[in-house]
């Protein structure tokens, strides 16, 4: 069964999350569907999709799936990690991805959804940043994803307490643009890509690449990013990161040591 539905109509391409069993959990299965169906428009050139979980989800993705992260002290986000290839395939696809949000966003599903070029939520949509609560040391392109959208001391508060914060604070603040009723959320956002799809897709594509660029030109000296990837690997190979995953695969709260 496919773990990602896709349709395609009036140059708009529909992407369903389809997993419910796991709340979406971005596994490596999720994601090859995912950039599969990403490839699928890309062929029939879109001019918009829609990124979206089945109507009335409770969850619209659980994030990373935590079976999946390694335990044998290797970096649970390097480049290769589905997760890294998923939000790179939707930063550089070439026309506006709009995220439509059911349900709660979490972890590095939050990432995937703030990746996409618009969002629009349900009031009953939340959105949290789990890393803290895994035990997790993010890595710097998905904290560069969420920084392009989420001012600093929000973003401080979300990685802080990997606590959920709910649609309207999130439109209150510009991090989504549009809060709809369920009831219309669906053509309401259909509406919006349809705008957009009477545009220039030529125009819009190359504009959609330069603020993709310019919005992460950072520079990070080759000192610097060894640097933080030495942090990080402390982090990784800590019993807090063993303790994190324990803890959320025997359903029990972490009791983390700081070491
Ligand atoms: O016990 P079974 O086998 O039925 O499976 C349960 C959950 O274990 C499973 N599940 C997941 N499996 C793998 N990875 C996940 N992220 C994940 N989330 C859920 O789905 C089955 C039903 O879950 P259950 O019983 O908890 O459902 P619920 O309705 O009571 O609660 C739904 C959630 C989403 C509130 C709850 O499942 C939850 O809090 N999930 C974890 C959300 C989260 O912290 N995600 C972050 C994953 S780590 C990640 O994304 C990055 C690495 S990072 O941490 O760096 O951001």
């Amino acid at each position: 069964m496919p773990k990602v539905l896709t349709e395609f109509r009036d140059a708009i391409g529909i992407i369903t999350l389809n997993h419910p069993e796991k709340h979406n959990a971005l596994s490596a299965a999720l994601i090859d569907d995912l950039v599969d169906a990403l490839e699928d428009l890309k062929r029939q050139q879109a001019r918009a999709a829609i990124l979206r979980a089945p109507e009335g989800a409770k969850v619209w993705s659980a994030g990373h799936d935590v079976r999946e992260l390694p335990r044998t002290r290797r970096d649970p986000l390097a480049y290769s990690d589905p997760l890294r290839r998923a939000v790179r395939e939707v930063e550089s696809f070439p026309a506006p991805i709009i995220a439509m949000i059911e349900g709660g966003v979490w972890g590095g599903a939050c990432e995937v959804a703030l990746a996409c070029d618009l969002l629009t939520a349900t009031p009953n949509a939340t959105f949290a940043i789990t890393p803290s609560k895994l035990g997790v040391p993010y890595n710097l392109t998905g904290i560069l994803t969420v920084m392009k959208r989420v001012n600093m001391a929000i973003l401080k508060e979300m990685f802080y307490t990997a606590e959920p914060i709910d649609a309207r604070r999130a439109e209150h603040l510009g991090i989504i643009n549009y809060v709809v009723d369920a009831e219309q959320l669906e053509t309401f956002t259909w509406e919006l890509a349809y705008r957009i799809t009477q545009n220039s897709p030529l125009s819009i594509s190359v504009i959609k690449e330069e603020l993709r660029l310019l919005a992460g030109a950072h520079h990070l000296s080759a000192l610097t990013f060894e640097r933080i990837q030495g942090l990080r690997r402390r982090v990784y190979d800590s019993e807090d990161y063993q303790e994190g995953i324990n803890a959320f695969l025997e359903k029990r709260k972490p009791e983390f040591k700081g070491r």
